[in-house]
């Protein structure tokens, strides 16, 4: 269970406002692929992910990365309940997609890095733990637990 103070809470939503979903959508979700490349599996029908320049310019790829950051978006707005927030979500991957959820951590750790190219000296030592408990906190919710 990850808790974030109320002062963490607003800091993350006031930073996370301030970033192109888009830009660093793509960043993301491009190197997840490139430094995890058994993650490449999961998109084969994205077309060509032959070398890393080929992933980062892939448009499937660019979208696909701009849907799972405005899915963390909709997650700043249930930081108290992100288990229920995602239960279908977890479902989907764990049940239907069988994603391995070491991979979910991954892409969390890697939004980190580009979290932190992208906001340079401004991502603060206290700005990245909010932020590590937000991406853990979303890792854990899409992990599907059997009760
Ligand atoms: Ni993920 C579909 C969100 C991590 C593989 N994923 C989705 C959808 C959302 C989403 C939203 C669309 C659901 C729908 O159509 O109803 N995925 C997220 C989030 C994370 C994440 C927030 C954050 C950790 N997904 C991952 C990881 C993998 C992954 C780490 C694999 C390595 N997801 C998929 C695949 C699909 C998917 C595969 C189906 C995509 C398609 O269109 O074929």
């Amino acid at each position: 269970m990850v808790h974030l103070t109320l002062e963490e809470k607003a800091n993350v939503i006031a930073s996370w406002s301030k970033i192109k979903l888009d830009e660093v959508g793509a960043e993301t979700l491009g190197r997840l692929l490139v430094v995890y490349p058994w993650t490449q599996r999961f998109f084969e029908h994205f077309g060509d992910l032959s070398s890393a320049d080929a992933v980062m310019r892939n448009p499937k790829v660019k979208a696909f990365g701009k849907r799972v950051l405005d899915t963390f978006t909709e997650g700043m707005r249930h930081l108290d309940n992100l288990k229920d927030a995602f239960a279908k979500l977890s479902e989907l991957h764990c049940e239907k997609l069988h994603v391995d959820p070491e991979n979910f951590n991954h892409l969390g750790n890697i939004l980190v890095i580009t979290l932190a190219r992208y906001f340079g000296k401004r991502f603060t030592p206290e700005l990245q733990a909010a932020c590590q408990k937000v991406v853990a906190g979303v890792a854990d919710a899409l992990t599907y637990k059997y009760h």
